[in-house]
């Protein structure tokens, strides 16, 4: 029932000394790049005096536009000739944020995604369909690996191409797959518009779902529309990807593998720590890797965790559903979104005048982005096939910032609401 017994089940006390053993480490490590050098030099931080976990509490948390900012190297600590991978986020174009894995890092990642999949139950004879995507995107590579190294037949056949998926599915037996939620109640529909019953003529057990915020009515519906076990998957690129955290069979928050990872839940605003049960941001810290040592990483993601231990044994702390984020990105099918991109696609525009709202829907389990713009008069009370082309240009230009093509609607100059106060962008009418 457990992949690494000792590990899995370790007495609090003695995981918590694991973890300040790694903890040296992991500042050892930061001290060799030249962000965190500069950044403990700035606040006048001496790394060796940070012995516990408690100590780090003094270390300023690093976000996102820090990696950034940063990019290419400054976050690498380790000769590159010893850089045998990279991986960046999803969904951000311009500077990305990219993570650099020694082989040691990746064999790592490995284990801790093997881990997971073991605990809901994979196993050798297994058929792993993997949909989600390869490449750049850690959902591919990473629960891929992990598949194999518990020895499941592991078929990388990425994301989409619905008629194919199921074909695969039914001629190879495929036992579990990974996908995105919203993406797997889709494809129960197809499939039944294909005369076939998914919990019939499919031999799937189990799906592990996750890269998107979904609820429990939504576990619920995929479990049942596909008469099997749904487990939720959390993980972020630069915190590895897949495997950070993952619900055991109780389903009943997901366990964060605290051997890889400091956790620490703050209040968004002030980053004073929240108890058990009050929602705040996960903050998470590299105990367990090498090349890119993050310290304090500012997820953005919003969650709570729980004190009770689980009755798996598993004594690594678990973590609620991601309730949302705290700043404005928004994840439309797995990808990841924030509306400055489309603003600053619009604005690039001429004919574009400054009003424009993004409109998040749900139909037939297929979420649906629809752009409306405001066009400036001169440009709206003109020639119709112009302002089709303009569409269409607009359409393909955002379509290549953000990698998902929306539906867009051009609206007569000021006739999108106007809000008193802080703009609203965004209208997300998705039932999650
Ligand atoms: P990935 O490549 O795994 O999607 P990204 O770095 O592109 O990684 O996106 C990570 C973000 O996706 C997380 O910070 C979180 O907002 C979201 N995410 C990933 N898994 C889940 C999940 N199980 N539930 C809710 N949100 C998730
Ligand atoms: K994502």
């Amino acid at each position: 029932m457990y992949w690494e017994k000792e590990i899995e089940t370790m007495p609090r006390e003695e995981l918590v000394k694991l973890q300040e053993q790694r903890l040296q480490k992991t500042l050892e490590q930061a001290q060799k790049t030249a962000f965190y050098k500069e950044l403990f030099r700035k606040n006048h931080l001496d790394p060796q005096k940070i012995k516990t976990l408690e100590d780090l509490r003094n270390v300023p948390p690093t976000t996102k536009e820090d990696l950034r900012n940063h990019f290419p190297y400054g976050f690498l600590a380790v000769p590159l000739e010893e850089v045998v991978r990279l991986h960046s986020s999803s969904g951000t174009t311009g500077t990305p944020t990219v993570i650099y894995h020694t082989a040691e890092d990746l064999e790592k990642w490995t284990n801790q995604v093997a881990r997971c999949l073991y605990m809901v139950g994979v196993r050798r004879g297994d058929v792993f369909q993997n949909m989600m995507s390869y490449g750049l995107f850690t959902g591919g590579l990473g629960m891929h690996y992990g598949a194999e190294r518990i020895g499941a037949l592991t078929i990388p056949i990425g994301p989409g191409n619905s008629k194919r998926q199921i074909w695969f599915m039914r001629n190879f037996k495929t036992t579990v797959i990974h996908i995105i939620p919203s993406y797997a109640l889709l494809l129960a529909s197809i499939i039944k518009s294909e005369g076939l019953d998914p919990k019939e003529d499919l031999y799937l057990h189990t799906l592990l779902i996750g890269a998107e915020p979904h609820s429990e009515e939504t576990r619920r519906r995929i479990e049942e529309s596909f008469g099997a076990k749904a487990y939720n998957s959390y993980g972020l690129s630069e915190m590895n990807g897949p495997g950070v955290a993952f619900e055991c069979v109780y389903q009943e928050g997901m366990h964060l593998w605290e051997d890889y990872y400091y956790l620490e839940i703050v209040n968004p605003e002030t980053l004073e720590p929240c108890p058990p049960g009050e929602v705040g941001e996960i903050l998470l810290t590299t105990l367990n890797r090498d090349a890119t040592p993050i310290i304090r990483y500012r997820t953005r993601d919003l969650a709570y965790y729980y004190e009770e231990p689980c009755p798996c044994g598993r004594t690594h702390r678990r973590i609620s559903r991601i309730r949302g984020r705290s700043d404005d990105m928004f994840i439309f099918r797995g990808v990841n979104i924030f509306p400055i991109q489309i603003e600053k696609v619009l604005m690039n525009i001429p004919e574009v005048a400054s009003n424009y709202r993004i409109i998040l829907d749900r139909e037939d389990f297929k979420d649906t982005m629809k752009v409306e713009v405001e066009i400036k008069p001169e440009f709206f009370f003109g020639d119709l096939l112009k302002l089709e082309r303009l569409r269409e240009r607009i359409k393909a230009e955002l379509r290549s910032e953000i990698l998902v093509t929306p539906e867009v609607v051009l609206v007569e100059p000021g006739s999108l609401p106007v809000s008193e106060g802080k703009a609203v962008r965004v209208i997300d009418q998705r039932k999650m």
